[in-house]
């Protein structure tokens, strides 16, 4: 799915666990049980069966012949993406192992205090000696990405690097790249599949502070802060077991969602009370930000994450779609819908896009923001004829 084209699905959407077949996901843990466990046993017995078979396991015995591992994840880099790739590069090094984090591009700036987010690589903004980390390496572990496209820029760097390219992620429809495909789209997110591996590797006891806080982060922002269907009993253990490290899960939450500027939640405001638009029949919101608006707010990456939410927080709305202007005439947008109305086959179909059922993203080319929402006016009810 999206192949080199310009859209994103925003992470943090909601994944469902219907098609899981694993037995330990099953398990039925209820508070009696939970007082009798031994926390750690317990943790891998209900762990991603995807990340705790002999090949993942067997994985840790290769790294120390390496000379140079890098950790990567794909372009517009969420909480999921920054955080597993800065967990997983903190564990290999504490290890001993020279491990580099490398993103295409940056990240939003409320993730900045992240432990350790001075030491990625930005291949945007430093492409010669990033490209040079890319050619050295021998492996390039791949987090919370199903393809080479979505690496933006970078695809053609790590697609032609030499290196073993070993793949851990939860979006559906892995494309055929890796050595090692550790894929589980039942899982809420990367971050939980990455502390799944570290417990298949029997290195539970060696989880620092560092590594815990990136965790916590990724598995919080890609599940809503552990509010959607995907969240199961063994995510709130291994939160129990990063919580149970001492980390300041509260510190996390306010550094990451409370430090928003002026300019951000007046944005926030300027779309929802004056670009917003309701069909409440088929139940549907849409709101288009052009770049004029944009500029006036002194819009920085990041800005309107959760605009889209907002809107399908509205009672009676079921499909919440949000456009942005990002270059003239190009909007990109984001789709978000409840249930079983699925937005991903509409942003395929009409948006150059895809995603998942819930969560989709796509483009739409459009000589003005009118010319758009007249669009979307004149198709909505033929795209969710009875949400
Ligand atoms: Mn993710």
């Amino acid at each position: 799915m999206g192949h080199g084209s310009d859209w994103d699905v925003h992470e943090g959407c909601e994944k469902h666990r219907e098609n899981h077949n694993s037995v330990a996901h099953r398990t039925k843990v209820g508070r009696g049980n939970l007082l009798r466990m031994k926390p750690a046993t317990n943790l891998l017995e209900t762990a991603s069966t995807v990340m705790t078979t002999a090949e993942a396991r067997g994985t840790w015995n290769e790294l120390a012949a390496m000379d140079l591992i890098v950790v990567t994840a794909h372009r517009s880099p969420d909480g999921d993406a920054v955080g597993s790739v800065l967990a997983l590069t903190h564990h290999l090094r504490e290890a001993g192992l020279n491990a580099e984090a490398v993103l295409p591009d940056r990240f939003p700036r409320n993730l900045n205090w992240l432990p350790g987010a001075e030491i990625i690589h930005f291949f945007d903004e430093t492409p010669d000696s990033t490209t040079e980390i890319l050619e050295r390496a021998d492996l390039i572990w791949c987090l919370d990405f199903n393809g080479p496209g979505r690496t933006g820029e970078m695809e053609t760097t790590l697609v032609n690097s030499s290196a073993k390219k070993w793949v851990v992620d939860h979006h559906q429809f892995p494309e055929d790249f890796a050595d090692h495909l550790f894929s589980d789209p039942a899982c809420g997110s990367t971050c939980e599949l990455v502390f799944d591996l570290i417990a298949g590797w029997g290195r539970l006891g060696l989880i620092s502070q560092e590594t815990a806080v990136c965790a916590y982060t990724g598995i919080m922002t890609d599940t809503g802060s552990f509010r959607f269907s995907s969240v199961s009993a063994h995510t709130h253990l291994v939160l129990s077991y990063l919580v149970g490290l001492g980390i300041d899960h509260a510190q996390i939450h306010e550094q990451t969602f409370d430090q928003r500027s002026l300019n951000q939640v007046q944005l926030e405001g300027h779309a929802l009370s004056d670009k917003l638009h309701t069909w409440m029949d088929p139940g549907v919101a849409f709101i288009v930000l052009d770049l004029d608006t944009l500029e006036r707010f002194n819009y920085q990456p990041g800005d309107t994450e959760g605009v889209v939410n907002r809107a399908l927080a509205l009672e009676g709305i079921r499909v919440a779609i949000f456009a942005k202007e990002s270059k003239g005439g190009i909007f990109k947008i984001s789709f978000r819908s409840v249930g079983d109305i699925s937005v991903r086959d509409i942003a395929a179909e009409h948006f150059e896009g895809g995603g998942h059922r819930n969560a989709a993203g796509g483009i739409y080319r459009a000589s003005s923001s009118q010319a758009l929402i007249d669009h979307v006016e004149s198709n909505v009810r033929n795209w969710f004829p009875n949400p």
